[in-house]
Formats: structure tokens, sequence, C-alpha cells
């Protein structure tokens, strides 16, 4: 709506009241004949009920370019909040360190990754297994050292923690020939 034509109407019939009024006091045989007096009541009228309409549109346009900037402002409150908590899950471990997950194949031979990375210092896997094959992870280091392996199991979930310098590590599955299967990948320390 075009707030110019609220005020151009407006205007218009505050001139209009002048300008009677003046005509009104200037000659005596004022008020004028019925037909005249008619004119002038009914283009009042029209003009009273112009300026309050547009200046009733005027306020609801007003009202939903208001709702219009809320509703954009919304959604990207809500992607800040999502990125934030995506962050905080992706990075947060209890005792510092990096925390890892992995998870067996439900039904394959294998493991959803074959590369890890992470920070030095604490080295959390959290490994879970949904298949009812047994399965652990291990860690060896770039040399081929043993470092340590988790738990082996079926349909759970456990975790193997390693304090890890900076390297190239191998993990992977201990049970019989899954390793050479294909269930190990490299873990990056950085
Ligand atoms: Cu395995």
């Amino acid at each position: 709506m075009d707030e110019t034509l609220f005020y151009v109407f407006g205007i218009a019939l505050v001139v209009s009241a002048i300008g009677i009024s003046a005509i009104g006091l200037r000659f005596e045989r004022f008020p004028p004949t019925g037909t005249v007096l008619a004119a002038i009541i009914v283009y009042f009228a029209g003009m009273v009920a112009a300026t309050t309409t547009f200046a009733v549109l005027n306020a609801r346009d007003q009202a939903h370019s208001r709702e219009a900037k809320e509703a954009a402002a919304q959604p990207s409150a809500g992607t800040t909040t999502t990125s934030a908590a995506t962050t905080t899950a992706t990075t947060a471990a209890p005792g510092g360190g990096t925390v890892l997950k992995l998870a067996a194949n439900p039904t394959q031979i294998a493991y959803d990754t074959k590369a890890l990375s992470a920070k030095a210092g604490k080295v959390t896997i959290d490994f879970t297994n949904p298949s009812t094959v047994t399965h652990d992870v291990c860690l060896t280091g770039s040399s081929g050292q043993q470092i340590g392996c988790s738990q082996t199991i079926s349909q759970g979930s456990t975790s193997l923690s390693q304090q890890l310098k900076s390297g190239k590590y191998t993990f992977f599955c201990s049970v019989d020939g899954h390793a050479a299967a294909g269930m190990k990948g490299t873990l990056t320390v950085k």
C-alpha cells in the first residue's frame, strides 16, 4: 500500500473543510440549497471513508511486513543453534581429548569407515557392533607395534582409549581373518 495516497486524501479532506468554512463565513446565504448541501455531505463522507480505509490498509501492511521480518529472522536463529549443537557433539570430550565414533557394518566384515583422524593426546574410539558376528577394534603404530584392543563384542558397544602422539596408526579387527577381509583403516593423529 502506497502511504502517499493516505496523506493525499487526508490533506484534501482538511483543505476542503477549511475551504467550506471560509465560504460559509464569507457568504450569509450559507448553508446552501438542499442539492448542494447533499453533494457536500456525500463528498465529505466519501473523503472520510477513503482516508479511514487507507489508514487501516496502511496499518495492516505495516503489521504484515513486521511479521515477515520476524519470520525471516527465526530460521537463521534456528540454523545457528543447530550448527552450534553439531560442533559441540563432534568435539566435546569429558576429560579432554578426541572421541571418535566407529561402527561395524551390520551385514559385512567391514567398519563404516577406512579413515579416522584425531588430535594428539587422549583418543577414545567409541565402537558399536550391531552384528551378531563378533568384532573388536585394535590399534597398532606405524612400525606395527601393538597399542591396545577393545573388548570383542557382538550386538553392543564398547570403547578403546589411548594416549597417542602425532603419527599414522592402523585400526583393525583382531578376529581371525577380519583385517585381511578389509576390516581395517588408518587413524591419523596430528
Ligand atoms: Cu571383525
